[in-house]
Protein backbone atom coordinates (compact mmCIF):
# COMPACT_ATOMS: atom_id res chain seq x y z
CA UNK A 1 0.00 0.00 0.00
CA UNK A 2 1.54 3.44 -0.43
CA UNK A 3 2.23 5.96 2.22
CA UNK A 4 0.32 8.90 -0.16
CA UNK A 5 -2.60 9.85 -1.91
CA UNK A 6 -2.54 12.57 -4.62
CA UNK A 7 -5.65 13.67 -5.61
CA UNK A 8 -4.36 15.07 -9.43
CA UNK A 9 -4.94 15.31 -13.61
CA UNK A 10 -2.16 15.46 -15.86
CA UNK A 11 -2.70 18.66 -17.06
CA UNK A 12 -2.57 20.65 -14.08
CA UNK A 13 0.61 22.19 -13.24
CA UNK A 14 -0.56 23.28 -9.56
CA UNK A 15 -0.81 19.49 -8.90
CA UNK A 16 2.62 18.23 -11.00
CA UNK A 17 4.36 20.76 -8.04
CA UNK A 18 3.15 18.05 -5.54
CA UNK A 19 3.92 14.75 -7.86
CA UNK A 20 7.07 15.89 -8.51
CA UNK A 21 8.18 16.48 -5.03
CA UNK A 22 6.78 12.76 -4.38
CA UNK A 23 9.05 11.67 -6.99
CA UNK A 24 11.94 13.37 -6.13
CA UNK A 25 12.07 12.66 -2.05
CA UNK A 26 11.36 8.80 -3.04
CA UNK A 27 7.72 8.74 -1.46
CA UNK A 28 5.54 5.70 -2.16
CA UNK A 29 2.45 7.55 -3.43
CA UNK A 30 -0.49 6.75 -6.23
CA UNK A 31 -2.21 9.53 -8.16
CA UNK A 32 -6.24 9.69 -7.95
CA UNK A 33 -7.08 11.23 -11.01
CA UNK A 34 -10.43 13.84 -11.04
CA UNK A 35 -12.28 14.16 -13.98
CA UNK A 36 -11.85 18.11 -13.80
CA UNK A 37 -12.52 18.39 -17.12
CA UNK A 38 -15.52 16.24 -18.15
CA UNK A 39 -18.00 16.12 -14.71
CA UNK A 40 -16.03 19.57 -13.49
CA UNK A 41 -15.68 16.77 -9.98
CA UNK A 42 -14.21 19.87 -8.09
CA UNK A 43 -17.75 22.26 -8.26
CA UNK A 44 -19.87 19.65 -6.74
CA UNK A 45 -20.44 20.31 -3.31
CA UNK A 46 -19.81 16.28 -2.19
CA UNK A 47 -16.36 17.22 -3.48
CA UNK A 48 -16.21 20.78 -1.75
CA UNK A 49 -17.82 19.05 1.44
CA UNK A 50 -15.81 15.79 1.40
CA UNK A 51 -12.37 16.79 -0.04
CA UNK A 52 -11.49 20.35 -0.49
CA UNK A 53 -14.18 22.78 0.32
CA UNK A 54 -11.58 25.18 -2.57
CA UNK A 55 -12.75 23.18 -4.90
CA UNK A 56 -9.23 22.64 -6.30
CA UNK A 57 -6.78 20.09 -6.72
CA UNK A 58 -4.06 19.11 -5.34
CA UNK A 59 -5.16 16.93 -2.52
CA UNK A 60 -2.63 15.24 -0.47
CA UNK A 61 -4.10 12.44 1.52
CA UNK A 62 -1.61 11.05 4.26
CA UNK A 63 -3.61 8.32 6.41
CA UNK A 64 -5.91 10.75 8.58
CA UNK A 65 -4.27 14.11 7.08
CA UNK A 66 -5.75 15.60 3.94
CA UNK A 67 -3.86 18.78 2.97
CA UNK A 68 -4.52 21.30 -0.26
CA UNK A 69 -2.60 24.23 -1.94
CA UNK A 70 0.49 22.46 -3.04
CA UNK A 71 2.38 25.38 -0.72
CA UNK A 72 1.57 23.76 2.40
CA UNK A 73 1.65 20.39 0.66
CA UNK A 74 5.38 21.12 -0.51
CA UNK A 75 6.08 22.11 3.22
CA UNK A 76 4.82 19.52 5.13
CA UNK A 77 6.93 16.77 2.86
CA UNK A 78 9.83 18.51 3.10
CA UNK A 79 9.40 18.87 6.80
CA UNK A 80 8.74 15.42 7.20
CA UNK A 81 11.50 14.19 4.71
CA UNK A 82 14.16 16.46 5.51
CA UNK A 83 14.26 17.09 1.95
CA UNK A 84 14.46 20.10 -0.27
CA UNK A 85 13.83 22.04 2.72
CA UNK A 86 14.60 25.61 3.20
CA UNK A 87 17.77 25.94 6.47
CA UNK A 88 17.05 28.21 9.11
CA UNK A 89 14.60 31.31 9.34
CA UNK A 90 15.86 33.75 6.31
CA UNK A 91 15.53 30.59 3.91
CA UNK A 92 11.93 29.69 4.57
CA UNK A 93 10.73 33.44 4.66
CA UNK A 94 12.81 33.39 1.53
CA UNK A 95 11.29 29.85 -0.08
CA UNK A 96 7.59 31.43 1.25
CA UNK A 97 7.99 34.71 -0.62
CA UNK A 98 8.88 32.79 -3.81
CA UNK A 99 6.14 30.21 -3.57
CA UNK A 100 3.71 33.10 -3.03
CA UNK A 101 5.08 35.13 -6.00
CA UNK A 102 4.61 31.85 -7.93
CA UNK A 103 1.17 31.17 -7.08
CA UNK A 104 -0.16 34.74 -7.94
CA UNK A 105 1.89 35.83 -10.62
CA UNK A 106 4.10 33.20 -12.36
CA UNK A 107 2.41 29.93 -12.68
CA UNK A 108 -0.82 31.48 -11.38
CA UNK A 109 -0.71 33.40 -14.82
CA UNK A 110 0.47 30.58 -16.96
CA UNK A 111 -2.05 28.25 -15.80
CA UNK A 112 -5.08 30.02 -16.68
CA UNK A 113 -3.40 31.35 -20.18
CA UNK A 114 -2.73 27.70 -20.77
CA UNK A 115 -6.30 26.47 -19.48
CA UNK A 116 -7.67 29.37 -21.89
CA UNK A 117 -5.62 28.32 -24.88
CA UNK A 118 -5.97 24.79 -25.15
CA UNK A 119 -9.60 23.63 -23.32
CA UNK A 120 -11.97 26.37 -22.72
CA UNK A 121 -15.17 26.66 -24.78
CA UNK A 122 -15.13 29.08 -26.29
CA UNK A 123 -11.04 29.86 -26.48
CA UNK A 124 -9.99 33.02 -24.25
CA UNK A 125 -10.72 36.41 -25.53
CA UNK A 126 -7.58 38.19 -27.60
CA UNK A 127 -8.37 40.80 -24.65
CA UNK A 128 -7.69 38.26 -22.17
CA UNK A 129 -5.09 36.18 -23.65
CA UNK A 130 -3.19 39.86 -23.65
CA UNK A 131 -3.62 41.04 -20.74
CA UNK A 132 -2.48 37.31 -19.20
CA UNK A 133 0.37 37.35 -22.00
CA UNK A 134 2.21 40.59 -20.53
CA UNK A 135 1.99 39.73 -16.91
CA UNK A 136 3.57 36.29 -17.59
CA UNK A 137 6.47 37.59 -20.12
CA UNK A 138 7.24 40.61 -17.12
CA UNK A 139 7.41 37.77 -14.49
CA UNK A 140 9.30 34.59 -16.24
CA UNK A 141 11.75 37.80 -16.71
CA UNK A 142 12.17 38.36 -13.24
CA UNK A 143 12.66 34.80 -12.27
CA UNK A 144 15.21 34.55 -15.09
CA UNK A 145 17.27 37.53 -13.37
CA UNK A 146 17.22 35.59 -10.45
CA UNK A 147 18.00 32.36 -11.61
CA UNK A 148 20.89 33.95 -13.95
CA UNK A 149 22.72 34.80 -9.85
CA UNK A 150 22.40 31.16 -8.79
CA UNK A 151 21.55 27.49 -9.85
CA UNK A 152 18.43 27.81 -7.68
CA UNK A 153 15.82 30.49 -6.35
CA UNK A 154 17.73 30.19 -2.92
CA UNK A 155 21.10 29.91 -4.16
CA UNK A 156 23.18 26.73 -4.60
CA UNK A 157 20.74 23.95 -3.34
CA UNK A 158 17.25 22.92 -4.86
CA UNK A 159 14.33 23.32 -2.11
CA UNK A 160 10.83 23.55 -2.91
CA UNK A 161 10.72 26.68 -4.01
CA UNK A 162 12.42 25.63 -7.16
CA UNK A 163 9.62 22.50 -7.17
CA UNK A 164 6.94 24.90 -7.20
CA UNK A 165 8.04 27.24 -10.01
CA UNK A 166 8.15 24.38 -12.37
CA UNK A 167 4.31 23.98 -11.58
CA UNK A 168 3.64 24.62 -15.50
CA UNK A 169 7.23 25.04 -17.09
CA UNK A 170 7.71 21.68 -18.28
CA UNK A 171 4.20 21.64 -20.47
CA UNK A 172 5.22 21.30 -24.28
CA UNK A 173 5.81 24.58 -25.92
CA UNK A 174 3.02 24.19 -28.13
CA UNK A 175 0.33 24.34 -25.46
CA UNK A 176 1.46 27.96 -24.67
CA UNK A 177 2.36 28.91 -28.03
CA UNK A 178 6.25 30.16 -26.79
CA UNK A 179 9.03 28.19 -25.53
CA UNK A 180 9.56 29.62 -22.26
CA UNK A 181 13.01 28.00 -21.67
CA UNK A 182 14.22 29.04 -25.59
CA UNK A 183 12.86 32.69 -24.35
CA UNK A 184 14.19 32.83 -20.98
CA UNK A 185 17.37 30.54 -21.12
CA UNK A 186 18.88 31.16 -17.25
CA UNK A 187 14.91 29.00 -16.94
CA UNK A 188 16.27 27.08 -19.50
CA UNK A 189 19.19 25.93 -17.49
CA UNK A 190 17.47 25.37 -14.54
CA UNK A 191 14.96 23.12 -15.41
CA UNK A 192 17.44 20.96 -16.95
CA UNK A 193 18.93 21.01 -14.04
CA UNK A 194 15.72 20.73 -11.93
CA UNK A 195 15.31 17.46 -15.11
CA UNK A 196 18.65 16.03 -13.64
CA UNK A 197 18.09 15.06 -10.27
CA UNK A 198 16.82 11.96 -9.25
CA UNK A 199 13.05 10.93 -9.33
CA UNK A 200 12.21 13.65 -11.69
CA UNK A 201 9.40 13.14 -14.02
CA UNK A 202 7.61 14.77 -16.70
CA UNK A 203 3.67 15.99 -15.59
CA UNK A 204 2.14 14.00 -18.12
CA UNK A 205 3.88 10.87 -16.98
CA UNK A 206 3.33 11.69 -13.18
CA UNK A 207 0.06 12.15 -13.09
CA UNK A 208 -3.03 10.34 -14.95
CA UNK A 209 -5.25 11.53 -17.88
CA UNK A 210 -2.97 12.30 -21.05
CA UNK A 211 -3.34 13.14 -23.34
CA UNK A 212 -6.87 15.25 -22.79
CA UNK A 213 -10.05 13.51 -23.35
CA UNK A 214 -8.84 10.33 -22.56
CA UNK A 215 -9.69 8.65 -18.51
CA UNK A 216 -7.70 8.25 -15.62
N1 LIG B 1 -2.78 27.81 -5.31
C1 LIG B 1 -3.37 26.52 -5.56
C2 LIG B 1 -3.98 26.50 -6.94
C3 LIG B 1 -4.76 25.23 -7.20
C4 LIG B 1 -5.61 25.33 -8.45
O1 LIG B 1 -6.00 26.43 -8.89
N2 LIG B 1 -5.90 24.17 -9.03
C5 LIG B 1 -6.77 24.16 -10.20
C6 LIG B 1 -6.42 23.00 -11.10
S1 LIG B 1 -4.89 23.26 -11.94
C7 LIG B 1 -8.18 23.95 -9.72
O2 LIG B 1 -8.42 22.98 -9.03
N3 LIG B 1 -9.12 24.85 -10.11
C8 LIG B 1 -10.50 24.73 -9.75
C9 LIG B 1 -11.44 25.10 -10.88
O3 LIG B 1 -10.99 25.71 -11.85
O4 LIG B 1 -12.62 24.78 -10.78
C10 LIG B 1 -2.30 25.42 -5.41
O5 LIG B 1 -1.15 25.73 -5.67
O6 LIG B 1 -2.63 24.30 -4.99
Amino acid sequence: MSDYKLICFAQSGNAYRAALMLNLIGASWKPQWVDFFGEGVQRKPEYREGVNEMGEVPVLIDGDKRLTQSGVILTYLARKSGKFLPQGEDQELESLRWIIFDNQKVNGFLGPFRFLKNFAKPAGDPAVMGFLKARIDANLAIVNKRLEKAPFLLGDKPTIADISICGYLYYPAEEFGFDIAKDYPAIGKFLDRMKALPGWGHPYDLMPGHPFGTKG
